[in-house]
């Protein structure tokens, strides 16, 4: 037994806390900025953060398929609907990621899947909202993968070794999102009238939600502290919002659309822009399911569920049938 004079997590000062040596070196890993494999001691809060943030961030990605996946049917041309469900299969594909990542913490996949479909898992605020045209799929790619792009890319650093892995190709694809999204939005305001509205329209309905995306303001952050200590967030909520306005202001001006902030505005003595207030209370409603979308979006994801049992009971049963044969041969 040793004593750590310096935790990597809040202690008082004044503290001398006896700490078994894997524990010791767990703190050692994250005071080097290490990684952390599934192979390693962890204590238990740090499992807990990672499985509450992973599985949220894949059920955000699974969820997240569906405001696009409306279009998909009804896309404008052969091209945009390549595009567009490659895009959503995409998201599928990061979803996979993550479960696995969670995974190797020791929750199961059925675990956070029935949590999901019990409506007891969150995921991102941002899904609750409706896609009622065109121009949403831009205003998706642009300002959502937007978002996420900046929230994630700190992410590839988290101390958790397979969930930095999996967020560098998630980033890398969330790229050619965004830029898909903002090519899109670039057409519609190269277009009629009619289409320019749309856009800023689209623009107007996601600009807040995708700024919410980011959570709760630093003060009203329960677990930021802690996970930024633990080398898993590497910038606080605030701080990525703020460098997310900065990094939309003049994407807007080459789109030629408004933010929908009228408070928003450059401010030269600390070089960032000063934005209006959040509607904070239509994010606690969204996450406590009285969004616009939650009813519908949980509902469907049941029923995709249910519909895809035949695959999972076939695949199951191939399994089986591959041991036994396996089991033959030797
Ligand atoms: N929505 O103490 P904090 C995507 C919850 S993927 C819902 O600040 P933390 C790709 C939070 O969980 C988008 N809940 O929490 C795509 C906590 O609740 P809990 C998802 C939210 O974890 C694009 C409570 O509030 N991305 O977009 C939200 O330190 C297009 C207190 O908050 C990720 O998940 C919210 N917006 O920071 C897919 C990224 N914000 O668990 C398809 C990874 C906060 O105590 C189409 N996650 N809450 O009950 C993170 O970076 C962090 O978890 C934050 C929250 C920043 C989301």
């Amino acid at each position: 037994m040793m004593t750590t004079p310096a935790e990597p997590y809040a202690l008082p000062a004044e503290a001398s806390v006896e700490v078994s040596a894997e524990e010791h070196q767990f703190n050692e890993l994250i005071a080097a900025d290490s990684r952390i494999e599934p192979r390693d001691w962890m204590p238990e809060a740090y499992r807990k953060t990672l499985v509450r943030q992973i599985s949220q961030h894949a059920n955000s990605e699974i969820i997240g398929m569906q405001p696009e996946a409306n279009w998909i049917t009804r896309a404008p041309s052969l091209k945009r609907k390549a595009i567009l469900m490659a895009k959503v299969q995409d998201e599928a594909g990061h979803g996979l990621y993550l479960y696995s990542a969670a995974q190797t913490l020791g929750t199961s996949r059925d675990e956070m899947t029935d949590a999901l479909i019990a409506g007891k898992a969150r995921y991102s605020s941002i899904f609750n909202y409706p896609s009622p045209t065109w121009a949403d799929m831009g205003a998706i790619g642009w300002l959502v993968d937007g978002a996420a792009i900046c929230n994630q890319v700190p992410l590839c650093r988290a101390s958790y070794g397979p969930y930095g892995r999996a967020m560098v190709r998630i980033c890398k694809e969330e790229s050619f999102h965004q830029r898909q999204g903002f090519e899109i939005l670039l057409e519609l305001m190269n277009g009629t009238p009619a289409q320019r509205e749309m856009a800023q329209d689209a623009v107007n309905r996601w600009y807040w939600p995708a700024l919410q995306m980011f959570g709760p303001p630093d003060n009203d952050s329960p677990n930021s502290a802690q996970s930024m200590a633990w080398n898993i967030k590497r910038f606080s909520n605030d701080e990525l919002r703020q460098r997310f306005v900065g990094m939309c202001v003049p994407q807007a001006e080459v789109l030629g659309v408004t933010l929908p902030d009228p408070d928003l505005r450059y401010n030269e003595e600390t070089k960032q822009y000063d934005m209006g207030e959040i509607d904070w209370t239509e994010f606690h409603e969204v996450l406590a399911g009285r969004g616009p979308a939650n009813a519908r979006r949980l509902q469907r994801r049941r029923e995709a569920h249910e519909e895809g049992a035949w695959v999972r009971e076939a695949a199951v049963a191939y399994a089986r049938k591959q041991a036994v044969a396996a089991t033959a041969v030797a």
